[in-house]
């Protein structure tokens, strides 16, 4: 820990919540993630580059980059196969987490509209009716209920192996499906393209590294136009369509004398419940007896998101925060479901009195209690939930409760419904101002944190170049949540834009940064990407767009980058993925792919060069469309 003890937190962290919080970890002894990234310094030569594998027992196996050691593995591997099926299984990782998520909220949706689950409506009743729609479900005389049970019966198919594509593959732009179809990525069944991709992976099945890679798109977009888009879709049926909503955002949200509860994680369906558990008059009375204020809630990650978007829940902060969070001394209890929860949670909560509930059977933190999530008694667990943290106050320690900052505003809620919405329900508004070069073109700035980069660093800086620029920058996950600390996301951003994207701003009172919800609502990029497409009759991969991740660390942004490249839109990594160690692999993702999906990876770790590759990809793409320079 001695070299970082040194390291002057303005390094680590662009944002001040975050580094005044790395001084009181410091001075109280407490670990972060920054420590443990220190400690693990030098990191294995040989992962970073992809070429080492233990994917049987007579390895483990790396193949030696220089050329001096071996170059196979003992089954006969080269770096190419080796580094390809590496980078399958983690697409294949990264599509089964949000899958499983989409099926989770899937089963819950299903449950619901047998009337099994407590705590849960249809509250978007006009949403449900319209994707029934589009499904071919009747929906003419029917019930809610009726139609909703189809719906169920209908995505659940998609999980299988029963069709030819998945139900929403249809709606990608036309080109694009012929494509897919031609190169034999259309993505069959959300299980098993995740599964083929684990089976072509053991040893001796597939050892074509491209054919590995095809596999690997086909496996992505299982995802994106998949599992993540019923989560997405599910989630706005069941919990609100999101649209324009104004809250507050950075460890500032947690109240000094209130009993304060962070959601942490991605799946909204207890959340969603908690949130309205946390106001049953019985609780807060309770809080109240204890000396507090009441309740607040606060959200982190996609959670954090999911809440945000949809009630204007106050967002504590993105993932480098979760640690932190803890040591404000401020927090009761923090819930978590799954996904980029750091296990370092539970060591932090040891220090203070916060009570971490884990909710997810699938999701155990040993130091946790465990709160086992059941959509049957969903108010009844969201009460018992809120009513642990209310109790946890009264071993508060108020001397010990530091909450840095005031928060900052931060609009939030652009479900694609709302984007429309406020165009007058046409993509026309955009695609003309596009057309007519007020808006250059735009870009989804999507993903996490990792400390390896400067905390929110690489999302703010390449998020502000791209606005002044008059493109239109669209965030999700991780990185809405640093544009929000930087106050990037309120209408009066708008004034950071060029001229012509501040025009079309300021005249729709809505910033230059869109947040768009969890990293599952990536898809609704691609949702807005394919009605850009169709209105200009083109395919995505000729529209100026380009797609961003500039501190990605999880499997899920891996295959998030590969489906929104399979989906045509070139995408810039601000962090080297670990294929280096293959030429072939790295040659086809940065540049051969253009050829087969008209869209490839490049990587800059610098978020000011990134933002003029960008420019230029997006300058590119215009003068090809005869769109003015
Ligand atoms: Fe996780 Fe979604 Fe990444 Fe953030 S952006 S660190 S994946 S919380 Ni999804
Ligand atoms: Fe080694 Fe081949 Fe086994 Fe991988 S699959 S561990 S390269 S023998």
């Amino acid at each position: 820990m001695s070299t970082m003890q040194r390291r002057d937190p303005r390094t680590m962290s662009i944002a001040s919540d975050a580094q005044q919080m790395i001084e009181v970890a410091r001075s109280e002894g407490i670990e972060t993630v920054w420590d443990r990234l220190e400690a693990q310094q030098p990191q294995c030569g040989f992962c970073v580059l992809g070429v080492s594998c233990r994917n049987c027992a007579m390895g483990p196996c790396r193949v030696d980059p220089f050329g001096a050691g071996p170059q196979k593995g003992v089954c006969g591997a080269g770096a190419d196969v080796i580094v390809a099926r590496n980078l399958g299984r983690t697409i294949a990782a990264g599509s089964s987490s949000h899958s499983d998520h989409g099926r989770d909220i899937l089963e819950v949706f299903a449950a619901t509209a047998h009337g099994e689950t407590t705590g849960y409506r249809i509250q978007d009743v006009g949403k449900l009716t319209r994707l029934a729609a589009e499904l071919g479900i009747p929906t003419e005389d029917r019930t809610t209920t009726q139609v909703a049970v189809d719906l169920a019966d209908r995505l659940m198919d998609d999980f299988g192996t029963r069709r030819a594509s998945l139900s929403f593959v249809e709606r990608s732009p036309k080109p694009r499906q012929e494509l897919w179809d031609r190169l034999g990525v259309t993505p069959r069944g959300i299980d098993r393209e995740n599964v083929e991709m684990l089976h072509r992976t053991h040893m001796g099945v597939d050892n074509d590294p491209v054919n590995i890679l095809l596999h690997g798109l086909r496996t992505s977009l299982a995802d994106g136009w998949g599992g993540s888009m019923i989560a997405t879709e599910l989630s706005d049926i069941m919990f609100g369509t999101p649209s324009p909503v104004m809250s507050t955002v950075n460890l500032g949200t947690l109240k000094p004398g209130w009993v304060n509860i962070a959601l942490h994680g991605h799946n909204p369906m207890l959340s969603d419940v908690i949130v309205q558990a946390a106001e049953d008059p019985a609780l807060v009375d309770r809080a109240r007896e204890l000396g507090a204020e009441g309740i607040n809630l606060v959200g982190l990650c996609c959670t954090g998101n999911e809440l945000l978007m949809r009630r204007g829940v106050p967002m504590a902060g993105n993932h480098l925060m979760q640690e932190l969070a803890i040591m404000t001394g401020a927090l009761e209890a923090m819930v978590v479901d799954y996904q980029c929860i750091m296990p370092s949670v539970t060591d932090v909560a040891r220090c203070y009195h916060t009570v971490v509930i884990s909710t997810a059977d699938k999701a155990r933190f040993p130091g946790a209690v465990h709160v086992s999530f059941d959509p049957g008694r969903g108010l009844e667990i969201g009460r018992d939930i809120v009513s642990r943290g209310v109790e946890a106050f009264a071993n508060r320690n108020p001397d010990r409760v530091r909450i840095p900052d005031e928060p900052v505003e931060i609009m939030a809620g652009f479900s694609v419904e709302a984007i429309l919405g406020a165009l007058g329900g046409t993509p026309a508004p955009l695609v003309e101002a596009i057309a007519d070069g007020r808006i250059r073109g735009a870009v989804g700035v999507v993903g996490c944190n990792n400390p390896k980069i400067t905390q929110d660093y690489g999302h703010v800086t390449l998020t502000r170049r791209l606005i002044e620029n008059d493109i239109l920058v669209l965030v999700t996950g991780c990185a809405a949540v640093a544009n929000g600390k930087a106050g990037q996301m309120v209408p009066a951003a708008a004034s950071l834009a060029g001229p012509g994207l501040r025009a079309t701003c300021e005249a729709l009172g809505i910033p230059p940064v869109l947040h768009m919800g969890s990293c599952v609502d990536n898809t609704r990029i691609l949702v807005l990407a394919a009605a850009l497409a169709d209105h200009l009759g083109v395919d995505m991969s000729q529209l100026p767009l380009a797609g961003a991740a500039p501190e990605w660390y999880s499997e899920k942004a891996v295959a998030i980058g590969a489906y929104v490249v399979a989906s045509g839109i070139t995408t810039v990594l601000g962090v080297d993925p670990p294929i280096l160690g293959s030429a072939a692999v790295t040659g086809l993702l940065t540049s051969g792919l253009d050829d087969v999906v008209g869209a490839k990876f490049a990587v800059e770790a610098d978020p000011e060069k990134a933002a003029v590759l960008i420019r230029r990809h997006i300058e590119g793409k215009r003068a090809a469309l005869g769109l003015p320079a």
